[in-house]
């Protein structure tokens, strides 16, 4: 891997959310919830496949996939859509583009200090999410 992003890490900081989750249509309800959520991110290679597992008290997601493969994606718990989802190395960025009903749509994972680095976007909203190692 172009960079090493496996580890167990532990969100810092979380830039709107809110605008990404209003983007992909979230009830106030469940934006109030997730809000409030310490995320966890646990990335695992295993071969030429990769492990993203999400995880709070609330709600866990999992997506695992190969690079430049694309494959169906559907956002279990999130909102609950399908879409295709393609991930590449984009130097040292990990980018996901998930084509679907939303425009726009994806997310991109590097490294820098040290510290896990996730913008998530769909439809100009951009939430940037900063973790550091556990
Ligand atoms: C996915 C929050 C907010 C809906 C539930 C909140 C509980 C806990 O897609 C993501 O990560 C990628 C890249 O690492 C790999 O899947 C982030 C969580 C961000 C999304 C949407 C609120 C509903 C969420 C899992």
């Amino acid at each position: 891997m172009p960079a090493n992003l496996c580890g167990t890490w532990d969100i810092i900081s979380n830039v709107n959310l809110e605008g990404y989750m209003v983007a992909l249509g979230i009830s106030p309800q469940l934006r109030k919830i997730a809000l409030k959520l310490k995320l966890k991110k646990v990335i695992e290679q295993q071969g030429d496949e990769y492990i993203i597992k999400t995880t709070s008290t609330f709600r866990n997601y999992t997506v695992s996939f190969r690079m430049g493969q694309e494959f169906e994606e559907f956002t279990r718990g999130l909102d609950n859509r399908n879409v295709k989802s393609l991930v590449t190395w984009e130097g040292n960025k990990m980018v996901c583009e998930q084509i679907g009903e939303k425009k726009n749509r994806g997310w991109a994972h590097w490294i820098e200090d040290d510290k896990l680095h996730l913008d998530l976007f769909c439809e100009g909203e951009v939430c940037s999410q900063v973790f550091k190692k556990k």
